[in-house]
């Protein structure tokens, strides 16, 4: 029985960078989730008999939500709902069975890195057939859909358990629960060398892997313990929690400190790695050193053809506009392509299908390839483990020769969290401003040679994405960024990206904060940043 419900419209349901996210209580409003799976169905507008994924990262409202996107996928029609059993699919596995099941499309429930638990965050994000995160024009129908919305289709009667794998049927629907892991670890048993793995591993090879409580933990234990023969504890934090432990699933140097700090003992593994609420993000840590995440895209990227699934050399690459340009000199010295994007896996979804790029990635822990169409954080461990089983090097060893090859770029992320939004607004409008007369200025020894609005054009369809950051560049190639996240659920949060080159080896031994202390000074001249916020330094340096 399929029942239509009357609903009045939100206001406030415009996806962000990476779906719609708020807080716990806000999405426990009456019809608040209705509005917005029913505005995504309206713009999805699927063929009768579609199929659909579901799944999230397992936080506080997960099943909740679960069992509504069920009841609601059978009342508008799709025949068949995949669904993670207990609800559960990290990002990227969720990406991977949108594929080999060639579906319409999937929602995945998560609010990535931000925390969980009743007063924390929680997301729905809609997913298109090529298994990647819907790009602008749909995201824009589903905003626009939720503005207009009068009534949501809904099955009356419940949804069936989740909790074992089988089928079984809503009305006319067939409600299918996979097991989370299967299909994904047979995706990274095609990409990478398990027997070399395991033999680096069996080796003495030692390594370690937080999954900070959330939803890799299933996934890590199966494939590094179960197949890769790590010893049982090389998971730490393996049991995905509803609020994560009550921590903050982001594998930074604040949220991951005990695995770093595990990492810099003297008798440390030789390997760290951590991932995110939802599986996508990776943080990369050798012994005595914490891999950024932009010199990771670039040295991943330098060496992927040593594991078998790109024994083939890569296309292309692409990374979003503020992550270093390491990435870049990988692909100018290689002859590749390399592409610029603005920030958030939707950008790359084109350029991947469109086999122009191979690997992507973001300053902020995301890397992956086209065997998804999302990041993938134990994809990135897997390849690194592979490269580090072929060059038998360490983690240092690998970064700094590829410093001495590449050049090092110098890189930072300063974040303002929970900002005025006003404040924050008026810093940008001031930045947009100004631009046109910002070239040619001087600041201590910097000089400006470029300042502009990032603006993409993508070259598959065409279609233009503006104000997508305040670019200044300085002469000789340093640069700061400024933009607001598109993440946050609370007040706003300003990222400020900066970043220098340096080709000359007997400078690679400095820390970033040294090579980047003028450029640091200059952001907040440049910004205004203390002035208009009232902050005197960041809350997190990445
Ligand atoms: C942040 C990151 C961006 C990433 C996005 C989603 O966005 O900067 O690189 O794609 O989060 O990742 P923003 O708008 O807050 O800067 V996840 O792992 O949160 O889905
Ligand atoms: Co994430």
């Amino acid at each position: 029985m399929i029942e239509t419900v009357a609903t009045t419209p939100f206001e406030d349901q415009k996806p962000g960078t990476s779906g719609l996210r708020k807080k716990v209580p806000h999405f426990q409003k009456p019809h608040y989730v209705e509005n917005f799976i029913q505005s995504i169905f309206d713009a999805a507008k699927p063929e009768p008999g579609a199929s659909l994924v579901v799944g999230g990262d397992g936080r506080y409202f997960n099943r909740e939500v679960v069992q509504t996107t069920i009841r609601m996928a059978a009342a508008n029609g799709y025949g068949r709902v995949i669904v993670g059993r207990n609800g559960i699919l990290s990002t990227p596995a969720a990406s991977n069975l949108i594929r080999q099941r060639k579906t319409s499309g999937g929602i995945i429930l998560s609010a990535s890195h931000n925390p969980g638990g009743p007063d924390g965050d929680f997301g729905i994000k809609y997913n298109i057939a090529n298994g990647g995160p819907a790009p602008e024009k749909i995201t824009e129908a589903i905003y626009e859909n939720s503005r207009r919305i009068t009534a949501f289709r809904i099955a009356r009667d419940a949804a069936p358990d989740i909790s074992v794998v089988g089928e079984s049927r809503l009305g006319d629907t067939v409600v299918e629960v996979v097991d989370p892991v299967a299909d994904y670890e047979r995706l990274m048993e095609q990409l990478f060398d398990f027997g070399k793995i395991a033999a680096l591993i069996a080796s003495g090879f030692t390594l370690r892997f937080d999954a900070m409580h959330a939803v890799t933990g299933p996934y890590a234990t199966r494939i590094l313990e179960e197949r890769l023969g790590a010893p049982a504890g090389t998971v730490v934090n393996g049991e995905p929690r509803e609020d994560f432990g009550g921590g903050h699933p982001d594998p930074n140097a604040v949220h991951a400190a005990a695995l770093i700090n595990h990492l810099m003992a003297p008798n440390g593994p030789d390997f760290g790695a951590a991932s995110d609420g939802d599986g996508d993000r990776n943080l990369i840590v050798g012994r005595g050193i914490v891999v950024s995440p932009s010199d990771s895209l670039a040295v991943l990227a330098a060496n992927a053809h040593l594991a078998p699934g790109y024994a083939k050399g890569i296309a292309g690459i692409a990374r979003s506009m503020p992550t270093s340009q390491a990435a870049d000199r990988v692909a100018q010295k290689r002859g590749i392509g390399i592409y610029e994007t603005p920030t958030g896996w939707k950008f790359f979804g084109n350029l991947l299908d469109a086999g122009k790029v191979t690997i992507c990635g973001e300053e902020s822990a995301g890397t992956g390839s086209d065997h998804v169409r999302e990041k993938d954080g134990l994809w990135a461990v897997l390849l690194w483990l592979n490269i580090l089983a072929e060059r038998r090097q360490s983690v240092k060893e690998i970064v700094e020769a590829h410093w001495r090859e590449f050049g090092r770029n110098y890189y930072q992320r300063h974040d303002y969290e929970e900002i005025d939004k006003t404040a924050a607004d008026g810093l940008m409008e001031s930045l947009r401003d100004r631009l046109a007369s910002m070239s040619g200025q001087r600041f201590g020894t910097l000089v400006v040679s470029e300042a502009d609005d990032f603006s993409y054009r993508d070259p598959v369809d065409g279609s233009i994405s503006t104000g997508q950051g305040v670019r200044i560049v300085f002469s000789g190639g340093s640069r700061i960024v400024y933009r607001l996240s598109g993440t946050g659920t609370q007040g706003a949060t300003l990222r400020v990206y900066i970043e220098c080159f340096e080709p000359d080896p007997a400078k690679h031994n400095v820390t970033p904060d040294v090579a980047l202390a003028e450029l640091i000074n200059t952001a907040d001249v440049i910004g205004e940043i203390t002035k208009r916020t009232g902050r005197s330094g960041p809350d997190v340096i990445t």
